[in-house]
This record gives structure tokens, sequence and C-alpha cells, in this order.
């Protein structure tokens, strides 16, 4: 090849690398009204349910922890293929309805042009705000994948140790103290029964509950949920903060210092001697642990996105766009 063309062509491959990256308000131009539109819908919905906050918070953790944040998560089942919504973790994600109504929206406005991936990433931030937390400026570019198997979702499970939670999030690239942040998610929302039944009963076969936990949280517990042997007909749910359940605000911290975490992971923070300090100063400082967990969330929604001219900008959140050739994985 001619030595210049090459050069011309490794300059514009360059630039081409270079805008391909997110940014904040990349929408400013193609779509100005992207983010108040999100914003909208969720001010909208938070208004009746305020438990929205941790429905999207959670959806995007698990869309970015599985495969980056690129919206595989909210892809329906087909026939043939099982999609990430069909994993058990996945079981209790909902409100997948509000990401479709601010696409359709978004649709009207300016087609093919907003991604599902920022969408989740741009609502889970405002919905924080709506309910006590911190506004960030999150950037925007993502685009939305084309592949979701329902074989890629490994999430961790609620009875893991502090190191065996940290070998999740580490290659991540995240620090023990965003992680610590991060699970300031259990500000707000629920946990089934099912996920905590082993510690308010006969907890590892001792016939107690987990000595770890507020003998009296055990006993609410226990009213509410059954025995793990006798469980309640319908897996009734609990806040994971028993003090401010649905304000997102740093008492979550104070309550697993006070043996009143519902996770065991949860309880496990507090305890462990690499994250019991962290826990502490969150605990006492609300400004600290804002600060932290903005930049942790920051982190979390630019896990391994796809850029530029990778994936697509998906017409439904649901479906992959029509193809007429070639196959998907
Ligand atoms: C090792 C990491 C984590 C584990 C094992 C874990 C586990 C769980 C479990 C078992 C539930 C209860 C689900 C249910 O019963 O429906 C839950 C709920 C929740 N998780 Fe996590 N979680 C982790 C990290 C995170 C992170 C990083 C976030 C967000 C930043 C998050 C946000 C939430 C929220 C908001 C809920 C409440 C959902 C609702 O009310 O619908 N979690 N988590
Ligand atoms: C979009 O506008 C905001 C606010 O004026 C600005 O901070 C941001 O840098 C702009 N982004 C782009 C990509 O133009
Ligand atoms: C709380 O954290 C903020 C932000 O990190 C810091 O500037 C402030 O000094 C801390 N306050 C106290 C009382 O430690
Ligand atoms: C995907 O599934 C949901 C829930 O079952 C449904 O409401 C939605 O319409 C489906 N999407 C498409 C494009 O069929
Ligand atoms: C919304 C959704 O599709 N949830 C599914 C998650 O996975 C479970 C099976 O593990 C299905 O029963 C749910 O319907």
């Amino acid at each position: 090849m001619d030595k210049n063309l090459f050069f011309i062509l490794a300059f514009c491959l360059l630039l081409h690398g270079a805008n391909a990256q997110l940014k904040i308000g990349f929408y400013n131009s193609s779509c100005p009204q992207a983010e108040s539109i999100i914003e909208r819908v969720v001010r909208l919905r938070f208004r009746n349910d305020p438990s929205v906050t941790p429905a999207l918070l959670r959806m995007h953790f698990h869309d970015c922890f599985v495969r980056g944040c690129d919206a595989s998560i909210l892809v329906n089942s087909t026939r043939t293929k099982s999609a990430e919504k069909d994993a058990g973790p996945n079981e209790t994600v909902r409100n997948y309805d509000l990401i479709d109504a601010a696409k359709a929206q978004l649709e009207a406005v300016c087609p093919a042009t907003v991604s599902c991936a920022d969408i989740i990433t741009l609502a889970t931030r405002d919905a924080v705000a709506l309910s006590g937390g911190p506004h960030y400026k999150v950037p925007t570019g993502r685009r939305d994948g084309l592949v979701s198997n329902v074989e890629d979702v490994n999430l961790p499970s609620p009875a893991l140790t502090v190191p065996e939670a940290f070998a999740f999030f580490g290659p991540k690239g995240f620090t023990l103290v965003d992680m610590v942040a991060l699970f300031g998610g259990h500000s707000v929302g629920v946990s089934h029964c099912a996920f905590f039944q082993d510690r308010i009963s006969d907890f590892q076969g001792t016939g107690r509950p987990d000595p770890t936990m507020d003998p009296r949280l055990a006993e609410t517990l226990l009213k509410r949920c059954g025995t793990q042997s006798r469980p309640l007909n319908r897996d009734p749910t609990v806040f994971l903060d028993q003090g401010t359940g649905s304000v997102f605000d740093n008492q979550f911290y104070g309550q697993i210092r006070s043996r009143r975490a519902i996770l065991k992971i949860d309880q496990e923070l507090a305890l462990d001697p690499s994250t019991a300090r962290i826990v502490s100063i969150f605990a006492s400082n609300r400004t600290a642990f804002n600060q932290i967990f903005e930049r942790a969330m920051i982190k979390m929604s630019k896990i391994q996105v796809l850029v530029g001219n990778a994936g697509e900008i998906r017409k439904k959140c649901s479906v992959f766009n029509p193809r007429p050739k070639g196959k998907r994985g």
C-alpha cells in the first residue's frame, strides 16, 4: 500500500477511535430532548411508585455485569433462544415496561438515535436522585448489544463472603471502596425471603438463627417469612435497609453495623476486616458515601460498553433489530 495512503487511513481510524467514546451530553445535537424525555417518564412513574428506583438500580447492575452495559438484559427470549431475562437472578427484575415506554417516546421524536443501554443508565441516574440520592452527570453514547444468552448470566449469590464478592468486582475495575459504595444500592428496595431464609431459623444446621443477626430482627423476619422448612406460601419481601427502606441515603450502613442486614453479604461488609472501616465511614458521612457512590456508578455504567459503530441502536428494546441476512450469537 502507498505509504501516504497508509498514514491517512491510520489517521482516520485514530480520529474515528477518538470519537467513539462515551461523552457527557452525547445526544446534545442528535436528540437534544433525550435526557429530559427520560427524566419525565421516570418522574411520572416515581410519583405513583417509588419502587421504580430499586427496580432500575438492580436492572442497571444486572445489565452491566453481564456482557457489559449493552441492554442485553432487555431482550425477550424467543421460541428457540433463551435470553438473559430468563436467568434465575433476573426473575425479580422489574419495570422493563418503563424502558419500553421511554423508548417509544424517544423513537417518536428522534428515531433510531438513543440506545436502550443509555436509557437504562439515564433512567437509573434520575430515579436515584428522586429517591434522595445524588444526581450525577453520566456520559452517554452506549450502543445496544447483539447478543443475549441465558448461559452468560453469572451473577454473585447473596451468601458470598467479602473476598468472594470482590472476586466479581475487582476484575471489572472496582476498588474495595467502590464495591462497598455500590452495595449502597441496597439502601432502597426489597428482598424476597427466599434469599435470606437460611439466616433466620436453622442457620447451617445449628437450629438457631445466624449469630451475626440481631436476634430481634431474626424474630421479626421469622414471623414474616416462616422457617426454612416451612416457608410462608407466597414468598414475601422485606426492605434491605431496615432503617429507611425507600429513601436513598447512608442509613443502610448504620443498619448493617447494628447487625440488621437482611442479606448475608450485606452483613459481611460490616464484619469483614477489609471493609468494616469503609462501612463505618459511609455510615457517619453521607457526603463521602454520595461522592464515592457517584464515582462507582459512573464506573459501572462504562463496563465493556459498545461505542461508535459497534452493536446497534435497537428500535424496540426487547427485540434485536431485524437482520435480513447473517446470524446472531
Ligand atoms: C455481590 C453483589 C450483590 C448481590 C449478591 C446482590 C443480591 C441481591 C438480592 C438477593 C436481592 C433481592 C432480590 C429479590 O428478592 O427480588 C437484591 C436486591 C437489590 N439489589 Fe442487589 N446484590 C448485589 C449487588 C448490588 C448492586 C451493585 C446494586 C446496585 C448498585 C444492587 C441493587 C439492588 C437493589 C436496588 C435491590 C432491590 C430490588 C427491588 O426492590 O426490586 N445490588 N440484591
Ligand atoms: C452537551 O452540553 C452540555 C451542557 O451544555 C456540555 O457540558 C457537554 O459537554 C455537551 N456535550 C457534547 C458532546 O456536546
Ligand atoms: C465527609 O466526607 C467529605 C467528602 O469526602 C469530606 O470532605 C468531609 O471532611 C467529611 N466529613 C467529616 C466530618 O469527616
Ligand atoms: C417482550 O416481552 C414483554 C413481556 O412479556 C412484552 O410486554 C413485550 O411486548 C415483548 N416485546 C416484543 C417486541 O414483543
Ligand atoms: C421478566 C422475565 O422474563 N423473568 C424471567 C426470569 O427467569 C425466570 C426463570 O428463571 C422466569 O420464570 C421469569 O419469567
